[in-house]
This record gives C-alpha cells, structure tokens and sequence, in this order.
C-alpha cells in the first residue's frame, strides 16, 4: 500500500461545469499527483462513528485516519459520518460514494497559492440524524463501532459555558431526556445511543471529542454523566466505569469552501467534486492514549499520543485561538474580511505578536522541548498564509461559547498574577463591541451565537447605563459593567473592578478611536510592543 506522491500546483481560478463527478470508478483518470486511496475501500469497516461531519473533521480526523489506512491499518477502522442537522454534507458526498477531495494550500516563494490534492477513501457513509435518529443510534449500538469521536462545535455540548455544566433547561437537552429514539443533541444521542449498546450486551466505547474546548474529553464525560444519571443510574455507572474520553488537542485551520474553491479543486483534480475540504498543511493532534477498544495508530498521520493532553490544550487553546478571536472581532469591524488580510496591516500583526508574547504566553503550563518564539512566529505565518483566505467572519462567530477558554482564562491567570491585561482587554472589548451588529463604514451584519437574543438584550441594557452615566469614560464604564455582568459567559470576572476598568478603556478606545486607533493606543501601553 504506498501514497501516491504528491505534487504541488498552482491554484488556478475557474470551473469546469461539464467534467465528470469524483466517484469510485473514475480514480485512474484523476490528474496526476493527486494521492488516492490505495487501500481496499470494500474490505472497510465502520469502527469510528463521528458526530458532526463538517469540513473540520474532515480536514483533519478522516485525513490522517486515511494515512493509518495506507499504512496497512485494520480495515476494522472505516468512518460512518453523522450530520446532527443539515443533509448538505451527505447530499454532496453520497455520488461521490463518500469521496472527497483535501486540498492543502499554501503559498510560493512570490505569495502565489499552491494545492497538494488528497482524494481521501476511509468515509464510508453519512448519516443525517433529523431524517433517521434510529440508524444513528442503531450506529453507536453497532458491534462494529469502537469509537465515537465528536466536532460538534462549542455550542453543540448544550454546556454552560463559563462552568462546564449540562445545561439541563438547553431546549436540546430537555427534548432529549423524553425522546430516547429521537433525540438531536450530541450529548442525547451518546447516551441513548450506549444505553442500546449495554442493553445489547456490546461491550464499551471510546469518546473522543476533538473540539476546541478546555478538557474537552473530561468535560465530555461530565456531561455524558449528567444526562445519564437523569436516565438511569445504572448506565451512569456502566459508562463511567467501561467507557473512556481521552482529552485531545487538534490544530489544523480549515476554512469553509466557496464555489471558487471547488471550482480550482475540480481545475487541479480533472473531476468535480461536490464538496472539497481546505486546509493549512500544518497539523498538530495530541491525543490522550487511553482507548476502551482499540484504536488505529494515527501517529503515522501525525497525531501524537500523550499521557496528558492539557498543556498542549492550554498552549492551543489560548494561542491559536485566542489570539484568532481577537483579530476576528478587530477586523470585522474594520472591514478586513480575511485572516491574510488582516495579517497585512503593521498594527494588527504587531499588536497579536505582542499579546502572545506579553500577555498569554506567560500564563502557559511549561511543555518541554517547545520553543516558543518559534511557536509563535509560525503561528503568525499560518494566520498570514494568502491561500487560505479564511472568513474573520467565520472565526467571529459563536463568540459566546468561545470566551471564556479562549480569552478569559487567560485574563484570570494575569489577574491573580497581578498582571496587566490591556492587550487581552482589547480583544474582550473587540468582542462586546462587535456585538453592536454595525462596522466602522455603517455596514450592519448579524451576530450568529447561540445566545444571540441575551446578548442583544444585555446591549439594550448597556447602552441604556452608557447614555445614564454621561458621554466619557464614564459611560464607557457603565456600559462595560453591564455587559460583563452577564455571569453564563464571564463567570465572576465581571465582578473584578481592575478587568472591568481595563475593558471599559479598550472600549472607550474603540468607540472614540475605531479599531486602528484602539490598536495603536494599545500598544503603547503593551511594555516592549515590537516595532
Ligand atoms: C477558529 C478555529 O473558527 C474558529 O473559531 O479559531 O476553527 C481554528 O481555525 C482552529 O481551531 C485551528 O486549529
């Protein structure tokens, strides 16, 4: 079984309307230097279910699992995809027979964007809850299925956010509890799902989620507990004592396809191909190794097997993505709708550089053999890859959900440090401010988060205490302490007088002085902001 080599080419804008549809039959006709499977897709068997098959699990989990295939991996380890919502995946990929194709983009010595194609075989079908919870759960119940990983996003754990608890009034949860063959949410159909597979006598399970939360496989637990002690104590024991959730850690960007993107991908590969998944070449998986039923060895794909995943989740969570969220909300209200674009103003890179190094990285757990200027120089590098043209649109959304792991964490530890926090200030005061719904130039947009009307309740509120309070700082303090008083997303932060104040000047910055004047004000308070 060896990998076809795979080759670079440019990225060639265009369509080609009347090719011929990726599928099975039509692999020897793909353009040469584009790997395809060259394992025995028939032989396959569906061993990982995954919930939420977006183009994150698929840029990263099935592309690397297929690397354990070609490597002469078990053919026990197969995927069966799960939409929790949409039938769009499925629809695209079921002609296809579950092919599709990863482009890996980057750019060329001139900044010109370059594609290696991957035409990735291990997804073997999709299945779309709403239209058949019962083949859903039938999967997780399946003898065959040993694990099930999760990419569900943030707000598909129906959690609160700033505690980690089930949120048991989360309309998902409370429909879930009384629809044991229908359920929606991820966490429902788990539960249900196992309960079948102990009543079957099958034996346990693996679940891993792979999102970007905090301990994300422990919280998991916590909330697969949750919903099981309401169902029956004895499933809460039997899950808790046979199954396991390792923590992970993955690092890949992968942002969403346009029609130009499969219209360059059907350019390079000679076939269309309905849904294509993008992606950074840069990949990092830490994984924790503790398997209730076996596993592939993704390593050969890159993954990393560790005793503890945390540190790594620590450094990830708080570099990549919580210096993404700060440029997402800065740049949607500048106007700058990409990453790379954002990347390009002096201000913006100088002021993420000197939040990584002045403000988050000191609150890192140490990881030894990490070199972290260089981690932070090529972070910055992904962000700047032209190849990408990642929305900030996309990276804003789901702010929320995003917060407290993100950003907040972080602000704790500077705080009980007695450290300053103007930069991290910025960026919490970036996500406030975007939630107004308007940018610099009077463009509005809508806030797509799951607690979209509580946020807009809490803005009227706060606008209402700024106009009470007079114009100045002291409006900008008013307001504030309004919106930081909303407890599900801050926790008790919004009661800490140094954060609110430092927030409410970022603000203040913001709202007298638009996003390129609050980033200079900004660095000149950061000590030793590079020039
Ligand atoms: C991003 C992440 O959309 C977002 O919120 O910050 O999806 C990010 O691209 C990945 O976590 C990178 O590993």
């Amino acid at each position: 079984m060896e990998l076809v080599a795979r080759q670079s080419v440019a990225v060639q804008p265009g369509a080609l309307p009347s090719a011929a549809r990726l599928h099975p039959s039509r692999l020897a006709v793909l353009a040469p230097g584009v790997a395809q499977p060259a394992y025995d897709r028939a032989a396959l068997r569906a061993g990982i279910v995954h919930l939420g098959l977006g183009a994150f699990a698929r840029g990263h989990l099935a592309a690397v699992n297929d690397a354990a295939l070609h490597a002469g991996g078990e053919v026990a380890w197969g995927l069966c995809g799960v939409s929790l919502r949409q039938a769009d995946t499925r629809d695209a990929l079921a002609p296809q027979e579950g092919l599709y194709t990863l482009a890996l983009r980057s750019a060329d010595a001139q900044g010109q964007p370059r594609q290696q194609l991957a035409v990735i075989g291990c997804l073997l079908e999709t299945l779309v809850a709403p239209e058949d919870p019962q083949a859903v759960l039938a999967r997780i119940a399946a003898a065959d299925t040993r694990i099930v990983s999760l990419t569900v996003t943030e707000k598909g754990y129906c959690h609160d956010p700033a505690s980690g608890a089930l949120n048991l009034h989360h309309p998902d949860i409370v429909h879930d509890l009384g629809q044991p063959a229908a359920p929606r949410s991820a966490v429902g159909f788990l539960v249900w799902g196992l309960q079948r597979r102990r009543a079957a006598g099958l034996g346990p399970l693996t679940l891993l989620s792979l999102d970007n939360l905090p301990a994300n496989g422990r919280l998991l637990r916590g909330l697969v507990l949750a919903f099981a002690a309401q169902v029956d104590a004895g499933l809460a024991d039997w899950i808790s004592q046979a199954c396991t959730f390792p923590c992970s850690m993955v690092d890949r960007i992968v942002p969403r396809t346009t029609d130009a993107d499969r219209g360059a991908v059907a350019q390079a590969l000679g076939l269309t191909d309905a849904w294509p998944v993008l992606a950074e070449p840069y990949l990092e998986w830490v994984v924790e190794d503790e398997f209730a039923a076996g596993r592939p060895d993704w390593s050969v794909g890159g993954a990393r097997f560790a005793a503890e995943a945390a540190p790594f989740e620590t450094l990830k969570l708080r570099m990549v993505n919580g210096a993404h969220s700060a440029l997402a909300y800065l740049s949607v209200m500048a106007g700058w709708a990409t990453v790379d674009q954002a990347m390009a103003q002096p201000a913006l890179r100088r002021y993420l550089a000197s939040l990584m190094r002045a403000e988050i990285a000191p609150t890192l757990p140490a990881l030894p053999g990490l070199d972290l200027a260089q981690y932070q120089e090529r972070l910055l590098q992904r962000y700047a890859n032209p190849a990408l043209r990642h929305q900030t649109r996309q990276i804003a959304m789901d702010g929320s959900q995003k917060m407290p792991q993100r950003l907040l964490g972080t602000v704790r530890d500077r705080l009980a440090a007695d450290q300053p926090i103007a930069g991290l200030a910025l960026a919490v005061a970036g996500w406030l401010h975007f939630l107004r719904g308007v940018d610099q130039a009077g463009r509005r947009y809508s806030i797509d988060d799951p607690l979209a009307g509580v946020l807009a309740a809490r803005l009227t509120l706060a606008e209402q205490a700024a106009r009470e309070a007079g114009p100045g700082p002291a409006g900008a303090s008013a307001w504030t302490a309004q919106m930081t008083g909303l407890t599900a997303v801050f926790g008790d932060l919004g009661t800490d007088a140094r954060f609110v104040r430092a927030v409410a000047q970022a603000a203040q910055s913001l709202r007298t002085l638009g996003v390129s004047g609050a980033l200079d004000a900004t660095l000149a308070a950061m000590p030793g902001a590079p020039a």
